[in-house]
Parts: structure tokens; C-alpha cells; sequence
């Protein structure tokens, strides 16, 4: 049986409309699902929507909507958002639904039940209007944050979670997993902010709005939508259900992909809810940085935010999926901008991929008529040495996927490009083609077939960030060995070459002047 991996994004709030930053998460967990699968694994991928909670009840009033209209309405955009970012999601979950709520609410019991959830009282500021609660911290000037009027202290009957309890065992588990969080700045900093100065208990109820699942045994009181949305990961797989066969055979996960806002959630308080429910914890989190403009945050208020489908309709859902995986670092922040988009676009799609295929597919066709018995082939001098290249960088591509290191493994896999283009560059085929000796022309067969084989390569290796692009690849050289195995070894002879008459241009080389004022419109803002 292959191995398993199970791999999900936080489910969204449907508040607004989601921007880029939120489809990076969404593009990266599909990548890394794709990969696995690629590797033979029994890949899963989860997403989702966080459809409770006051701010989502208020957003629907806004909008004239009963609250669960309008997140049916929401629900339905988001999936069609990721069908055409080439999302392959297996499921999605939304927090409304009753396989979601009739688990969560049974949880939510169970842990009152064994004394983890205690019945207490919240104090805090609390602002009328708003109908929010605020600790002192969060005051601005003794105000409220949002409306800026007055606030007063109040209490509330509400339940607890005994987070203390858990205190040196969540400790412990840090200890001995040190790659439980990536990366591993967010780490030390969760566990030496946050769990080694003393985990506080965790308020788990409100009873302040009616937008949420309720308590089993006292409805006045509605689930935290933290412990509500949490508990997703394993509802989705029909945890706690007599139809558990996922949760069996996917749990736990293998990763959880987050970005840093949401760290303390998932590094903290769900592996606790995890271990008072005796269930095994994730393997790993990654939290991800943050996307911002030059500007500083995207605001919707502002004006000034990137959408997604401000980028794929305009350049395509490949060029979209590059950009966000190639310039996004492992371990911090990520700026987007109108000249590094179109940079990358330009640059690493039009102009080192897109030329690549298409100039090797001009020249089969204008040295060999598009068809070569690759049999005759006779090595050239710079042969061995860009094979034994390509072969490293292969290895190299790989270690950063596993790491999920997707910016460094796609600037491997750009590297295998480059050297091909130099490749051409250095044996220089239309000298090749014009000398009349049979042992050039025997070279010139090997040069076709080395670049042929070359952007086989490529075309596996780009496979989980470009699904599109790597299938017009392969359709227009006619290839059929795509396994992931097979990059491993560089074979010229491979097959028979046979390629399209014409090729067609992978990504259109854009006007660099004329997109970067059309992108600086989008951030300008009002
Ligand atoms: O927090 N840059 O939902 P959410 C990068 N419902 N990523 C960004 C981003 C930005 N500027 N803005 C948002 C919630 N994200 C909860 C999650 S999970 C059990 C519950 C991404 O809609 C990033 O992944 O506010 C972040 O963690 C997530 O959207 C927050 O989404």
C-alpha cells in the first residue's frame, strides 16, 4: 500500500473576498499535494471555509443577507476561485455543515465531561455597539478599537479550557519534536513567548451572539469559533463518526499550512485540544509569511489589494501559481510588485522556459522535418558534462520539494533551463546543421535529443507548481515517460522524437511597461 499524506490550508473566514495572500496558502498546499502524489503517495488535501463567529453574522447583515445565505453564496464563489487557480482540492469543509457541527459539538461535551472545559467568567472591556469584548491591551486610548467609543468593564458567565493543565506536556513535545513548527524562527519564538512563560486558559464559549454551534448542555452559550474551526481537520475525515474510514486511514496530518497570524492557534492550543481528546498530533505546521505591497498591507478600505483573478485572467493561472511560488521565501515576508511580477513573467516564463521549448521545437522541425530516430545519435563534447549538470540539479529540486522549499526548488529547476539554453549556445547546432560530414549530423541528432530530454525533465519537475504548462510540454514533444523516477537518469535516446509542427507559445511576452502600470493601478488605491 503507498504511503499516505495528508495536507491542509486554514479554512477562510468568508468575510470578503479572498486576496492573494490567502490563495498563496490554497496554490502551495495544492503544489506540495501534487508533488506527493507525484512520489506515489496516497495524497489528501483539505480545504475550507470558518463560517461562524459574530464578524461573519455582521458581514451578512451588511450585505442584507441572513447569515447562512450569505455564506452559501461565499462557499460557493471560494470553490470556484480554486477550480480555476487548478486547485485539487479532495474535500471541503465548511463549518456549517451538520457532519462538522454534530462532531464538534460532541467534542466541545466530551471535554466538558472529563473536566478539560469549565464553566467560568470572562472580564473584559466591552464595547455596546460593537458588540465586543476587549482586553486592556487592545484599548486604544481606553477606547474601543473598532468605533473608538466608550467602553465598560463587564462580565460573563463563560466556559474555559484548562490549558494549564497541559502545560509541561506541550512543553515536552516541543523538546522532542523540534521540526513540529517550521520555520524554525516561529518556533522558538512560539515556544519561548508563548508556552514557556505560562499558557493561559483559553475562553472557549460566548454568549454575547447566536452565529455559532451550541453548547450541548447549556445553549445559551456558542462554541469559540477557534475551537469550532480547529476541530475541522478531523470532522472533514468523519472523525467521531461510524463512517471513519478517512480519518483512519489520513490522521494525523501530515502537514498543516498556515500563515503566521494563526501560528499560536495551531502550535499551541489545537495539538492541547488534541492531546485531552487522546488523539494523535500533526506532524508538522508550516506558517508561512505574509504577502504585503510596497504600501504596507492590502486593505480592502484602501482600496489597494491584489485578487486573484486580477492576476490569472490577465497572465493565466501558470503564471499566477509561478509567481506566488517562486518569490515567496521559505521564512519571511514576501513583497508583491508590479516589477517583479512582470519580471518573472517575462523573464523566467516567456523568455527562459517558453523560448527553450519553442526554439527546440523550431529547429527539430527546420533541421529534421519534426521526426528523428534518435538511434543514430553520436555525443557531442559538452554532452556528458550538461547531463551529469542536469542530474545534480535534479537531486538538488528535489531536497528543496521535500523541505518544502518551493522557491528554491523552482530556482533549481530554472537553473536546469538556463543550462539548456547554454547547452544550445555551446554546441551551436546550426553550425552542426550546415556542415555536410555524417558524424555532425549524427551530433546534431544528439544536441535535439539532449534538449528534448532536457525539457522532459523540466516538465516533470515543474508539474506541481505549472500543471499547464508542463502538459503543453509534454504534448508538444510527444512525450509519455512522466513519472518522477524517470528524472533521475538523463536519457538522450529515450524515444523516437516527434514534435508539433508549430509550437505554441507557452507564456506571451508581455510589455513591460505597459503591465506594470496596469499592475501599479491595482495598488494605487483609492
Ligand atoms: O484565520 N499574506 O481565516 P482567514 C499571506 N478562519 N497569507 C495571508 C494573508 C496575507 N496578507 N492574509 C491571509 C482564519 N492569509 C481562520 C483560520 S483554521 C482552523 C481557521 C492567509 O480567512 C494565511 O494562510 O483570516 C492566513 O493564515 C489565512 O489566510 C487566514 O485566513
Amino acid at each position: 500500500m503507498s504511503k499516505k499524506f495528508y495536507v491542509t490550508t486554514p479554512i477562510y473566514y468568508p468575510s470578503g473576498k479572498l486576496h492573494i495572500g490567502s490563495s498563496y496558502t490554497t496554490i502551495l498546499a495544492d503544489a506540495i499535494k501534487r508533488y506527493k502524489k507525484l512520489r506515489g503517495y496516497d495524497a489528501f488535501m483539505l480545504t475550507g471555509a470558518d463560517e461562524h463567529g459574530q464578524k461573519i453574522e455582521t458581514v451578512a447583515k451588511e450585505n442584507n443577507k441572513d447569515p447562512q445565505t450569505y455564506v452559501d453564496e461565499m462557499a460557493e464563489a471560494t470553490k470556484k476561485l480554486w477550480k480555476k487557480l487548478n486547485i485539487e482540492y479532495d474535500d471541503y469543509i465548511r463549518t456549517t455543515e451538520k457532519r462538522h457541527e454534530d462532531v464538534a459539538r460532541e467534542i466541545f461535551d466530551k471535554l466538558m465531561k472529563q473536566g478539560d472545559i469549565y464553566l467560568g467568567e470572562y472580564e473584559g472591556w466591552y464595547c455596546l455597539p460593537c458588540e465586543t469584548y476587549f482586553t486592556e491591551k487592545q484599548l486604544v486610548e481606553g477606547k474601543c478599537p473598532d468605533c473608538g467609543r466608550e467602553v465598560r468593564k463587564m462580565k460573563e458567565e463563560a466556559y474555559f479550557f484548562n490549558m494549564k493543565k497541559y502545560q509541561n506536556k506541550i512543553e515536552e513535545f516541543y523538546e522532542e519534536n523540534p521540526n513540529f513548527i517550521q520555520p524554525e524562527s516561529r518556533r522558538n519564538e512560539l515556544l519561548n513567548n508563548f508556552i514557556k512563560p505560562g499558557i493561559e486558559d483559553l475562553c472557549v464559549s460566548r454568549t454575547s451572539f447566536d452565529w455559532g454551534i451550541k453548547v450541548k448542555s447549556n445553549p445559551k452559550h456558542v462554541i469559540y469559533v477557534w475551537l469550532d474551526a480547529l476541530t475541522n481537520y478531523i470532522t472533514a475525515l468523519g472523525y467521531g463518526t461510524d463512517h471513519d474510514e478517512n480519518y483512519q486511514k489520513y490522521w494525523p496530518a501530515d502537514l498543516h499550512i498556515i500563515g503566521k497570524d494563526i501560528i499560536r492557534f495551531h502550535g499551541i492550543y489545537w495539538p492541547i485540544f488534541l492531546m485531552a481528546l487522546g488523539l494523535p498530533l500533526p506532524k508538522q505546521i508550516y506558517a508561512h509569511g505574509f504577502l504585503s505591497i510596497r504600501e504596507g498591507k492590502m486593505s480592502k478600505s484602501k482600496g489597494n489589494v491584489v485578487y486573484p483573478e486580477h492576476l490569472y485572467e490577465r497572465y493565466g493561472v501558470d503564471a499566477t501559481r509561478y509567481y506566488l511560488l517562486r518569490e515567496y521565501p521559505f521564512d519571511q515576508d514576501v513583497i508583491f510588485t508590479p516589477e517583479s511580477f512582470v519580471n518573472r513573467y517575462n523573464g523566467d516564463l516567456a523568455n527562459d522556459l517558453g523560448n527553450l521549448l519553442n526554439r527546440t521545437i523550431g529547429m527539430v522541425n527546420k533541421y529534421f522535418g519534426g521526426e528523428i530516430n534518435v538511434s543514430e545519435l553520436a555525443q557531442t563534447e559538452f554532452d556528458s558534462e550538461f547531463e551529469t549538470e542536469v542530474v545534480k540539479k535534479v537531486g538538488e529540486a528535489e531536497v528543496c520539494y521535500d523541505d518544502i522549499h518551493f522557491s528554491n526548488a523552482l530556482e533549481k529547476v530554472w537553473e536546469i533551463i538556463s543550462l539548456s539554453n547554454k547547452y544550445i549556445d555551446k554546441a551551436e547546432p546550426w553550425v552542426l546543421f550546415k556542415s555536410e560530414n555524417e558524424e555532425d549530423r549524427k551530433k546534431l541528432i544528439s544536441v535535439m535529443s539532449h534538449l528534448v530530454e532536457s525539457l522532459r525533465i523540466v516538465g516533470i519537475l515543474i508539474q506541481p507548481a505549472l500543471p499547464e504548462a508542463s502538459s503543453k510540454i509534454f504534448n508538444q514533444l510527444n512525450i509519455e515517460e512522466t513519472n518522477w523516477d524517470s528524472t533521475k537518469e538523463f536519457k538522450a535516446d529515450r524515444k523516437a522524437i516527434k514534435v508539433v509542427e508549430k509550437s505554441e507559445p507557452l507564456f506571451i511576452r508581455l510589455d513591460t511597461n505597459e503591465e506594470i502600470e496596469y499592475l501599479s493601478s491595482l495598488i494605487k488605491g483609492k
